[in-house]
């Protein structure tokens, strides 16, 4: 396990940048005596908007990455990020959902077939919901198929696929190629997203867009929406 940097300001000297850096280097450095849940709770109260807080945790996840990459973390290591940041989440999703849910159609997302990171799939699928949107999520390890069946059953108008091992991108091409063999791909708009999509996998795979993340997302499904 990695050096522990050293603890960020103490919160009621800390301002707004305090809270952030605390969150992020509490995920990064895996600090076994911090309560994600309540360090999110205490930036909430002190004003701090719900979407820098979704920033510094996803900056926290990185270095997460960052570390596996140089061997100073194991696969254990993923696993308690991935359930600090899930803890997170649900004290933090309530203050991102605040729209009127289904108003702006129907969007089918998932985690691609292969790929079993959910944990950004989830906060595009939350962020879309609180714009307006009707989300269906099928969930991590989908085939084309379900995305094809899905988009079929519930008239979606467009599909979001995340996607975050590279070896796993060729599922992207699985699902618009089973799209068009389905006859729907002209009626649906297809976006791809996670941390190893590039600006060139949209052509390479067909695909309309690529999402850095959640709130570019958003966007991206608004103005097909509109
Ligand atoms: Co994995 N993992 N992991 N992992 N994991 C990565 C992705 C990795 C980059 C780590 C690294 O080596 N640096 C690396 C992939 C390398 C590559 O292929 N390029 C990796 C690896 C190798 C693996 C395994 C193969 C490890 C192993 O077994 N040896 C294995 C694969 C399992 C599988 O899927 N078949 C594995 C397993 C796991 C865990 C299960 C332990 C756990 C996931 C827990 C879970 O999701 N429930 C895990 C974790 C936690 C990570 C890292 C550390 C964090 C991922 C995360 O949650 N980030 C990750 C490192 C990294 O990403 N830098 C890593 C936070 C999340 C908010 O960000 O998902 O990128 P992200 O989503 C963002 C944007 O990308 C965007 O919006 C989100 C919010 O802003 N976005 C979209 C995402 N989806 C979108 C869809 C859209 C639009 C935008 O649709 C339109």
């Amino acid at each position: 396990m990695a050096e522990q940097t050293p603890e960020a300001n103490h919160s009621e000297e800390a301002g707004m940048g305090g809270y952030l850096e605390r969150i992020t280097n509490s995920l990064a450095d895996l600090d076994a005596d911090a309560d994600i849940g309540a360090m999110v709770e205490e930036a909430l109260r002190a004003g701090e908007k719900a979407v820098n807080i979704l920033r510094a945790m996803s900056e926290g996840m990185v270095e997460v990455g960052k570390r596996f990459e140089r061997g100073e973390y194991y696969l254990a290591d993923l696993v308690l990020a991935g359930e600090e940041m899930k803890e997170g989440l649900k004290v933090l999703e309530p203050h991102l959902e605040a729209g009127e849910v289904g108003k702006r159609g129907t969007v089918v997302l998932c985690t691609v077939k292969g790929d079993i990171h959910d944990i950004g799939k989830n906060l595009v699928g939350t962020m879309l919901k609180s714009a307006g949107f009707r989300v269906i999520d099928l969930g991590v390890d989908v085939p084309a198929e379900r995305v094809v069946e899905a988009v079929r059953s519930e008239s979606a108008f467009a599909v979001g696929l995340s996607v975050l091992l590279t070896t796993m991108t060729g599922s992207i091409g699985e699902v618009v190629e089973a799209l068009r063999g389905a006859g729907l791909r002209d009626g649906v708009k297809v976006a791809i997203g996670g941390a190893c999509t590039t600006p060139e996998m949209v052509e390479r795979y067909g695909v309309d867009a690529l999402g850095r993340d959640a709130v570019e997302a958003v966007r991206i499904f608004s103005e097909w929406a509109a």
